[in-house]
């Protein structure tokens, strides 16, 4: 490490650098030990698991090493919609401390529940996501986040809690509101959807606020995928630096992984709390290091609800490259999208963010945008509507013009031909937390 890499990562450890910077070795040594410690326990507590593993011919007694994992099953959504809604705890009740729930697109939700030793390490491993992303303590967090259900504004409060932040818990909503609080608190660190973070961004431009020269100096975002020319935008709009935050309320909430500011990456995941694998979601083989594929997760310390080989439906690739900062666990390199959103449009696969990035930056376009899918006879046909940067009132000859322009470099950039709108200021609905990219009317009675 050069000297002023190292005195980077050296800025960089405010939470657990013991933790973090763990030797290959050791982290091998303790992911080992606690995953068998975890088999045990789901094969004794649950009888989701125990019937699972029975069935697929395996037991605890398989596990000999970190290799063996590929041999148990993996667990899905639609086992926690099974076992609705406190059938996959190996606690009882009485000891869950609080509940989240994720709404699914259809019927029940997903439940989750936590222990006081899993809200204890769920704060400590956010509390290490922000000091990765450079928070300090004595920094004022302004969580918009939800508060609810939803896992993001409880997570992100209480890690910033813990790292000693001075947390103004605002939750989603209310923007121009948001934007007096930020103007008048001064926070330096803003929790946020990008896209909400999009949303408060261009509020605040209407208001006559100039965040780009607010207190703010970094933003961690996630809940959703998003690209590389959204955290450039971000980062130009807002003044601060972007930093991606993973999660998912199966496995935890955010904190799962988190960029670090030193290099902005690739999200470290905490090794030492879970067990990252890929797989190809067709076949479910597992995939090498460095191939993009499916995220599969086991955690290690969960107690009230562990997770063995949770298929997220994410799509990334790991890289287990040290980085600058210092940290030694892998990397999950930033999620382009869902399995389950890859859109297959005449033959071609898109995902919603490859979109994005084509359309954000594009001159005299803002950066909010809409898929619409519909179906002429047996193709499906998609729609990407798209909005006029503000102040820019174009005439019809010239949005048709600049709609050409958009359609043709989708199409050279991602290969799929779809058609462009290119609607008048404030026609794309803007986002309040997760934003809803695709709007499917393929079904809908013309
Ligand atoms: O979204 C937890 C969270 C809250 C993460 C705040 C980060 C910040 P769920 O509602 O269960 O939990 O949704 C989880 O969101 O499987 C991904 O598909 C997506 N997702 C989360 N973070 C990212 C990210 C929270 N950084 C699902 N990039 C996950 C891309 C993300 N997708």
């Amino acid at each position: 490490m050069s000297a002023s890499t190292a005195a980077k990562a050296s800025k960089t450890f405010m939470y657990d650098p013991n933790a973090e910077t763990m030797p290959r070795e050791a982290l091998i040594a303790l992911q080992t030990a606690r995953l068998k410690q975890t088999l045990d326990r789901v094969y004794a507590k649950i009888p989701h698991y125990r019937r699972k593993f029975d069935a697929a011919g395996v037991g605890p007694a398989d596990f000999n090493g970190l290799s063996d994992i590929v041999r148990f099953p993996f667990t899905l959504k639609t086992d926690l919609r099974d076992n609705y809604p406190f059938g996959m705890f190996a606690v009882p009740r009485e000891q869950l401390l609080r509940v989240h729930a994720s709404s699914g697109t259809t019927g029940k939700p997903t439940v989750v529940g936590y222990t006081k030793r899993d809200l204890d390490t769920w704060a400590d491993l956010m509390a290490r996501c922000f000091a990765s992303a450079g928070a300090l303590p004595g920094d004022i967090v302004h969580n918009a986040y939800g508060y609810g259900l939803f896992t993001g504004g409880l997570g992100a409060h209480y890690g910033a809690e813990r790292l000693g932040c001075t947390v103004v818990p605002v939750s989603g909503g209310g923007t121009e509101r948001q934007v007096m609080l930020i103007d008048d608190f001064k926070p330096s660190i803003l929790c946020a959807t990008p896209s909400y973070a999009l949303n408060i961004a261009e509020v605040a431009q209407k208001m006559g606020s100039d965040l780009k020269r607010s207190s703010l100096k970094v933003g961690l975002f996630g809940a959703e995928p998003w690209s590389d020319a959204m955290r450039h935008d971000l980062q130009d709009r807002l003044g601060l630096q972007a930093v991606d935050i993973y999660g998912l309320s199966e496995i935890m909430g955010p904190g799962v992984a988190c960029e670090c500011h030193a290099v902005q990456s690739g999200l470290h995941g905490w090794e030492d709390h879970f067990l990252f694998e890929t797989i190809d979601p067709e076949t479910q083989q597992p995939l090498p290091m460095g191939a993009t594929g499916e995220l599969v997760i086991t955690t290690l310390t969960k107690e009230a609800q562990p997770m063995i080989r949770y298929r997220t439906r994410d799509i990334t690739r790991l890289s287990n490259e040290p980085c600058a900062c210092g940290r030694t666990h892998i990397r999950i390199m930033r999620v382009t999208g869902r399995d389950d959103d890859m859109l297959i449009i005449r033959g071609v696969n898109v995902y919603p963010s490859q979109v994005e990035a084509v359309l954000i930056g594009f001159p005299g376009l803002a950066p909010h945008y809409q898929i619409i899918l519909t179906r002429e006879g047996a193709l499906d046909m998609m729609t990407v509507e798209i909005e006029v940067a503000p102040g820019n009132a174009l005439s019809d000859v010239e949005r048709a013009r600049k709609a050409k322009e958009v359609t043709h470099h989708i199409k050279s950039l991602i290969g799929v031909t779809c058609k462009v709108l290119v609607k008048a200021e404030g026609e794309v609905p803007r986002s309040q937390g997760k934003a809803v990219r695709v709007k499917d009317e393929r079904n809908k009675a013309n």
